[in-house]
Parts: structure tokens; sequence; C-alpha cells
């Protein structure tokens, strides 16, 4: 009698603060920060960036910024002062990017690929490169968390949605099962969100904060879904 396959499990973790909860029991991360680190470093590679070096704190990235490296920072939204690029996507764009080994750090985005790589295999995840991330989980064979970065340790509406977009595609596919409350309520929330991102996050405390810094075209941008098929991958100190 032919053996039944087992199911891969996805479930999704709503803060790196609750990594060490649910770490154990997966080989393979996605990290996911919507508005907006995984969506810059997924439209750098799009414009052709060899390499993203993530980091955690604002000297670490200085100390490559004085080393020659174009370095990206940003704080509560903001560019850190003494650097010229924060966390947009639209500065990673553009012939500027091609071949180039960027490093970037952020609130939370930056943190969360770092906490999760120091053990586990990563990849980055953002509605900019949707589909090519469901299509690649569907592929491989391993249990997958959908880590949201949240904001300051806490739950946020966008990566949660996002979280929900890959899991209700991975169950469809018929090979993943998941079980944890966390994965539901993303799930319902993507359900909700899904005819109109930008309106039903209209509310949602990072775009206030981001509308208020005058950035309504990075959320735009950011809310658009499947404009590249890149996947970054940590390997080695850097997504490539
Ligand atoms: O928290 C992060 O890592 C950032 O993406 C936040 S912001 O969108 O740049 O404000």
């Amino acid at each position: 009698m032919a053996e039944e396959k087992r199911k891969f499990r996805v479930e999704v973790c709503f803060s790196p603060d609750e990594f060490d909860l649910y770490k154990q029991e997966y080989s393979v991360v996605v990290a996911i920060d919507v508005l907006r680190a995984t969506t810059a470093i997924c439209t750098a590679f799009e414009h052709g960036a060899e390499k993203v070096i993530p980091v955690s704190t604002v000297a670490e990235a200085l100390v490559y910024k004085n080393k020659g490296y174009m370095a990206g920072a940003e704080r509560n939204g903001k560019i850190v002062e003494g650097f010229e690029f924060g966390n947009s996507p639209f500065s990673y764009m553009g012939e500027a990017i091609k071949g180039k080994t960027l490093v970037l750090t952020t609130t939370n985005g930056t943190r969360a690929i770092n906490i999760a790589a120091a053990t586990h295999k990563v990849i980055i995840g953002a509605l900019v490169n949707l589909d090519a991330v469901i299509a690649y989980l569907i592929d491989q064979p391993d249990d997958v968390l959908l880590l949201a970065s949240g904001w300051q340790g806490k739950f946020n509406l966008e990566d949660s949605i996002c979280a929900g977009a890959i899991t209700e595609a991975l169950l469809e596919s018929g090979k993943y099962m998941s079980d944890e409350d966390s994965t539901i309520a993303s799930l319902f929330l993507f359900k909700e969100a899904r005819v109109n991102y930008f309106g039903f996050l209209k509310a949602s405390s990072h775009r206030r904060r981001l509308r208020n810094l005058n950035l309504n075209e990075d959320i735009k941008y950011c809310l658009t879904p499947n404009q590249t098929r890149v996947i970054p991958v940590y390997k080695d100190g850097a997504l490539v």
C-alpha cells in the first residue's frame, strides 16, 4: 500500500518577541515586514542588488557606511541622521542599486530577520513578492513559520494579513496544514482585507505613522502585490 505523505505545517508568529515560543518546530522562516523593510529588500533585488546585509543596530550600519558601503538606516519611520537612505522602497530602485551590496537597519524588519537567521533558514516575504513566495513554499519540503516583524515587539495588522495570504494559498495547495490560533486569526484578517488592503489598513497604527510622515506613496507601493518574483534568501550573513 502506498505510504500517505505527511502534510507540512505552516503557522504564523505575530512578533519576533514570540519567536522563542515557536522556533523549535520549524525549519524555514519567512520574515515579513510589509511596511516597509522586506518590501524595500525585495525592491533592491528586483533592481539588481547583489546582496543586502541586514544589521540590527545603527552603530553596525555606520561601521559599514564608513567603509564605503551604501547603507540605509531607519528608526520610527525616519531616516537616521547621518544616513542618506532609510527604508523607502523608492530609494532602492534604479541603476545606482545594480550589482551593489547594501546594508540596512530598520526598527523591526532587520531585527526579525537576524533573530530568525541565527538558527533557521530565512527567506524574505512581502506583498510585493507574494505569489513567488507561495510558489517557493509549495515546492519545498519543510515546515514553515511565517514571522511577522510587528512593531517594537507588538502585533501589527499588515504583516499578519500578508501571512494570512500565504497561509490560505498553502492550505489550498493541499500540502500544508495549520493548527495555531495565530494562523487562524491571520486567515480571518486576510479574508477581510483582501479586496482593498489600502482601505482596510486605513486605521492601522503603522499606516497612520507613515501617513503622518507624508509616506503615502510608499504605503501604496508596499500594499501592491506581485511586483516582483525575487525571493531573497539569507546566506552567510547576507541576503542574496
Ligand atoms: O520596522 C521596520 O523595520 C520598518 O519597516 C518600519 S518603517 O516602515 O520604515 O517605518
